[in-house]
């Protein structure tokens, strides 16, 4: 018998499963974790005790490994990122709202992300889901934004003229690979349940396709504006063995930087997605 028990946090936003080891699911209990994860859009895990090899191996039951172009690998890790906030580093990665990978053609799925090295407090990570965000709104609405699509880029954060990686104190590269944009339906369907995702996000895009900057900017600001409304959010607070696996296409991200002065450390496998529709 399982112990696995699923503790929802917001009806149909975020779970927490408790009684697993993931370094040692069985396929059953792997079954249970995907489809809370496909109906939840991020899950987490508590007091795991993950080697970087149990780490990678639990990511690639879910899929390929993409290798993140623009992170730090762990020493003798290629496919693990590191997340690091150093205590003197004043900016951190991802404290934004942001989508990882949507300037990429086929966006990541998503992430399995591993406490290394906490703060005393704070460093929490906020989640959006922008199904419930796209469901809000107004059937007329929802119709319109279905007609189009929007550019998303990374050249504004990762490329070469971009401050970002100075900010975070050289802990993004690369910046000569930052020349992909892509162009993405800003509704799009998820490609396992079919559910309906409002796909833009504040970090990686940069406008509506065919409209001008300031159409661009008048709806992207409305949108994100909705988007960012409490009841579409849960806060994950990280504790030692805390794991947390977010899904990139119905999610947003925000790393809270409300820990000055302390290193914050986690570390990320990517794992590869499927075309939109
Ligand atoms: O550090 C975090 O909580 C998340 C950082 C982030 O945006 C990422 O790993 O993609
Ligand atoms: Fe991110």
């Amino acid at each position: 018998m399982s112990a696995l028990e699923i503790r929802e946090m917001k009806d149909g936003f975020g779970a927490e499963i408790r009684g697993i080891d993931l370094a040692h699911l069985s396929d059953s209990d792997f079954e249970k974790v995907l489809k809370t994860f496909r109906q939840q859009g991020v899950v987490f895990f508590r007091d795991q005790s993950l080697s970087i090899e149990d780490h990678v191996e639990f990511a690639k039951r879910l899929g390929p490994i993409n290798i993140n172009r623009f992170f730090q690998p762990v020493d003798n890790y290629p496919m693990v990122a590191e997340v690091r906030k150093e205590p003197d580093q004043k900016v951190n990665v991802g404290g934004a709202w942001h989508t990882d990978h949507s300037y990429d053609e086929v966006p990541a799925l998503g992430s399995v992300l591993v406490a290394r090295e906490l703060p005393a407090s704070g460093g929490d990570t906020l989640f959006a889901n922008l199904s419930l965000a796209y469901e809000a709104l107004s059937p007329g609405f929802q119709e319109m934004l279905e007609t189009l699509e929007a550019r998303h880029s990374s050249r504004h954060v990762f490329g070469a003229q971009a401050r970002y990686s100075e900010e975070v104190s050289g802990r993004i590269g690369n910046p000569e690979k930052a020349v992909q944009d892509s162009l993405h339906p800003v509704v799009i369907r998820h490609p396992d349940t079919g559910r309906k995702i409002l796909y833009v996000n504040p970090g990686f895009t940069i406008g509506i396709e065919g409209w001008s900057e300031s159409e661009s900017k008048a709806l992207l600001g409305f949108l994100y504006h909705h988007a960012q409304q409490p009841q579409f959010q849960v806060r994950f607070d990280w504790q030692p063995g805390s794991v947390a696996l977010w899904d990139n296409r119905t999610t947003w991200h925000n790393a809270v930087n409300d820990y000055p002065g302390q290193r914050r450390l986690m570390h990320r496998v990517t794992i590869e997605g499927t075309p939109l529709q």
